[in-house]
């Protein structure tokens, strides 16, 4: 398997100074170590590292279950007067990778596990890279949610994160013949025991069928099936309390409703049931940024939806016993659009199962919920026909068009007249002009359903309210807001880089593990010589590390000393995977045109997956693959310039990649990646960014100094322009020799063993339509590259370079996020 292995678990903050232990503590070690050995002495095969390693897990979920009774006990004693609500985090995507590390570093449980071990012979590296990836989220997205659980649970937020055990995460990519073949991910087959099966929690989920009217007028849904959904609880640990956050999965079963068909003799029927079920959690939507818009994926987020807000329902009453003020003590957080069924589902339950009147259920609805924005793709933004909710989901469909109509009054009463306003930012897309079928547009459903909506980095949310969503911010101006993204310093500093951490602790002391923001206290020490080395040393064996891995998995070897250029990340045109390959092979070219000049050596590294559909995407991966076999083969070129395509990236392989990393490709087009965050990760590992004026770069550059990055390009408003204008991609290629030189060489199959048809679709894209400007930007980054190399010369300036970003790093903690997200969003006094 490609399937990277963490090669390096050596240090916690626990091992490096022995502090005496609290009797808490010591109470806490003696609890694993005898559920360890008990676990351990159930193994069939011995004390293996698989063993071990479920061992380990099973007794970590001990503890986390009494700190999570806790957590809840707690939590439900706040009252009605709490000014914080407790967030409920809808969101298709949780990519979670590993939990044990994570796990034994919050539990403080690393010295304890490692004595064991070493008296069984193993070491904790080999156990913990046994630990398969929870990978059920595409990218950026899903991870941001996983991150967010982090930090709810060390901002000891009372909080639910929801979503669906999906059987199969994103599929696994091996490469065969330089090119992505997708390989379904069983990720629960060898899954440490990690996640609490609730049997005692279970709702009912039904599906089409009618609605039916009663005599005094009232409305009732008739499903024609339901299905049960089971959750599963997967506990997130708090590093500095006792505190931990839920991250709660539904599964769908069919057993307990399909029985009653079946014993009538409708087999029919109960396999429908059955096959409803299992489809259900079959597989996450291998899709990042464009809807596929199939009906298994409205049936997934009803489902999660429903679920969600029966459970939140059922909490509400047991902790106050009516309703009422279900809106004022209760967030309901929509990650991007995929869950934005909640406000019909919320009125549905408020109205049909629990009686509520329209004006008051809306109130509450509307008090719940909030709508996070993650992309401004227009291609991505989810519509649904309104066929397909006709007969699945009868009753929402219902409630959407009440919604709508007394939304559009509303709207009639400010903007008499205007009915293009109205047709615009209707829930309803009529489809109009003869083309096309009518459809739900759900980001207008929670837009009008939402307090709050904001955007993820400041020129995305800018551009949301100019853009997409510019009638809807005329019409409710006050609604919108920034709440810029973050990562969560543990796993992607202390965790993913234990030296790196070391050195921080010696000169800043070790503060900045609570609070990110210390950080800043690294920017007066950046010039220190004798800091600069330790830091390059520090790089220069995560490096090591990671040129072992590659060496490993690809046969590669690539030189130590050269920079590290790494772009890892789904594989999109925006994102111009493309321009950094056409920046590698000007730069084959210029060596071999002239081998003896004094070139800095490089080492170009990417790694991402393809959407399955995608074929552009998939091209490009295959053209990275024929580059760097012409590349990595040529005498000429030797240690001066390697490329690395290390397949089947993955939160784990990203724990080892960015440590490593010199530099930080982030290339979008200005305009399109909403923020980012692979950015703030490379940025506190000390990787330099060469990036444009896109996302969360600009916050970065601005927090460090803009001095600090290379950043080139057209920003967006000149992206804008220039399209107004009518590019012609032509002109650039025919003004640049360097640029017309490298189009020539892949037209002309210098890398597809002559063959000039495998990327003529490729080429044709870049020199007719080009729609993500990279003959425009081309130049700028190649000069800007020559720059990269000549400060990477110089070591102690590069080092003061790195040491300065990591000091700017401080606001990119997903604790401060989070902290945004309760002041702006979640506390009682936005709804004022
Ligand atoms: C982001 C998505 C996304 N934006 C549709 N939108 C999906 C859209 O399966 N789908 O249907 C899946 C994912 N993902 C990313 O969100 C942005 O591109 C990043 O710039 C941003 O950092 C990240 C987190 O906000």
């Amino acid at each position: 398997s490609a399937v990277a292995r963490k090669s390096s678990t050596k240090a916690s903050p626990a091992m490096k100074k022995p502090t005496p232990l609290s009797a808490e503590d010591q109470a806490l070690h003696a609890a694993f170590e005898t559920a360890y050995e008990r676990e351990l002495s159930q193994s069939s095969h011995g004390p293996t590292p698989q063993a071990a390693l479920h061992a380990a897990a099973v007794a970590c979920r001990e503890t986390l279950a009494r700190r999570w009774a806790s957590t809840q006990a707690e939590d439900a004693q706040r009252g009605e007067k709490a000014p914080v609500r407790r967030v409920h985090y809808l969101s298709m995507e949780f990519l979670m990778g590993r939990a044990l590390s994570n796990a034994l570093a919050a539990l403080k449980l690393v010295d304890p596990l490692q004595a064991k071990l070493a008296a069984q012979g193993t070491t904790l590296g080999d156990v913990l890279e046994r630990e398969p990836d929870a990978a059920l989220g595409n990218g950026g997205l899903g991870r941001l949610a996983a991150c967010f659980l982090d930090s709810f649970a060390e901002l000891e937020l009372p909080s639910f994160g929801y979503g669906l055990r999906y059987r199969y995460g994103t599929f696994a990519q091996v490469i065969q013949q330089g090119r992505q073949q997708e390989q379904p991910d069983d990720w629960t087959r060898d899954a440490p025991a990690w996640e609490l099966p609730r049997h005692d929690v279970r709702f009912h989920v039904g599906f089409g069928g009618r609605v039916e009217v009663d005599a005094s007028g009232v409305r009732r849904w008739l499903p024609a099936d339901e299905i049960e959904a089971q959750a599963f609880d997967f506990i997130v640990p708090a590093h500095h309390s006792d505190r931990v956050s839920t991250l709660r999965q539904w599964q769908a079963t069919a057993a307990p409703i399909a029985f009653k068909p079946f014993c009538e003799g409708d087999y029919a029927r109960a396999a429908r049931h059955q096959v409803l079920a299992d489809a259900l959690n079959w597989v996450l939507y291998p899709d990042d940024s464009t809807e596929a818009g199939r009906e298994l994926r409205l049936k997934q987020e009803a489902f999660l939806v429903s679920a969600s807000l029966q459970d939140l329902i059922a909490r509400h009453l047991r902790e106050f016993g009516t309703l009422h003020n279900l809106g004022k003590t209760n967030a309901i957080h929509l990650n991007d659009t995929h869950p934005a069924l909640a406000p019909a589902e919320l009125m549905r339950l408020l109205l049909d199962e629990h009686g509520l009147g329209w004006d008051e259920a809306w109130k509450i609805t509307r008090q719940a919920v909030a709508y996070t924005n993650h992309t401004l793709m227009p291609e991505a933004l989810e519509t649904w026909p309104v066929r397909m909710f006709e007969q699945l989901l009868p009753r929402h469909l219902e409630i959407i068009y009440e919604i709508n109509h007394r939304f559009l009054e509303e709207l009639q009463q400010r903007f008499p007249g205007d009915h293009a306003l109205a047709a615009r930012v209707s829930l309803i897309d009529e489809g109009g002009h003869g083309h096309g079928e009518r459809r739900v547009r759900m980001a207008s459903l929670a837009l009008v359903a939402s307090h709050r909506v904001n955007g993820v980095a400041a020129l995305h949310s800018e551009l949301m309210v100019q853009t997409i969503f510019a009638d809807y911010a005329r019409i409710w101006p006050e609604r919108f807001h920034n709440v810029t993204n973050g990562v969560t310093p543990r796993r992607w500093l202390q965790q993913a880089n234990p030296a790196l951490s070391r050195l921080l602790d010696s000169r800043i002391g070790d503060g900045w593990r609570k609070n990110l923001a210390q950080l800043g206290e690294l920017a007066p020490l950046a010039a220190n010589r004798e800091l600069g080395e330790e830091f390059l040393a520090v790089k220069r064996a995560n490096k090591e590390r990671l040129a072992a891995l590659i060496r490993r998995e690809l046969g590669i070897t690539v030189n130590v000393d050269s920079l590290f250029d790494i772009q890892i990340k789904r594989i999109h045109e925006y994102k111009r995977q493309l321009l950094n390959l056409l920046h590698v092979i000007s730069r084959y070219q210029a060596i071999r045109d002239n081998p003896d000049a004094n070139w800095v050596p490089r080492t170009v590294i990417i790694a991402g997956k393809a959407a399955s559909a995608y074929q552009m995407a998939k091209s490009i991966v295959r053209l990275a693959h024929d580059v760097a076999r012409v590349i990595n083969s040529d005498p000429r070129v030797g240690d001066k310039l390697k490329l690395v395509f290390l397949p089947n990236y993955s939160v784990t392989l990203a724990e080892s990649i960015i440590p490593a990393a010199d530099l930080s490709e982030q290339i979008s087009t200005a305009g399109t990646e909403a923020s980012g965050t692979g950015n703030m990760k490379f940025g506190m590992n000390g990787a330099v960014t060469i990036g444009t004026w896109d996302g969360a770069n600009i916050e970065m550059a601005e927090a460090m100094g803009v001095e600090n990055m290379f950043v080139f390009g057209l920003r967006a408003d000149a992206v804008a322009k220039i399209k107004q204008l009518g590019y012609d991609p032509r002109l650039y290629v025919e003004e640049n020799r360097q640029l017309k030189r490298v189009i020539d060489a892949i037209s002309a199959g210098v890398f597809s063993n002559g063959d000039t048809e495998r990327y003529r679709a490729l080429v044709d894209s870049l020199l007719h339509r080009d729609v993500y400007l990279l003959m425009a930007d081309f130049a700028d980054y190649v000069a800007t590259q020559a720059k990269v190399d000549a400060l990477f010369a110089d070591r102690a300036a590069w080092a003061e370079r790195a040491l300065r970003n990591i000091a700017g790093m401080g606001p990119f903690s997903s604790d401060r996020t989070i902290a945004e997200y309760v002041d702006r969003v979640w506390s009682v006094k936005s709804l004022n």
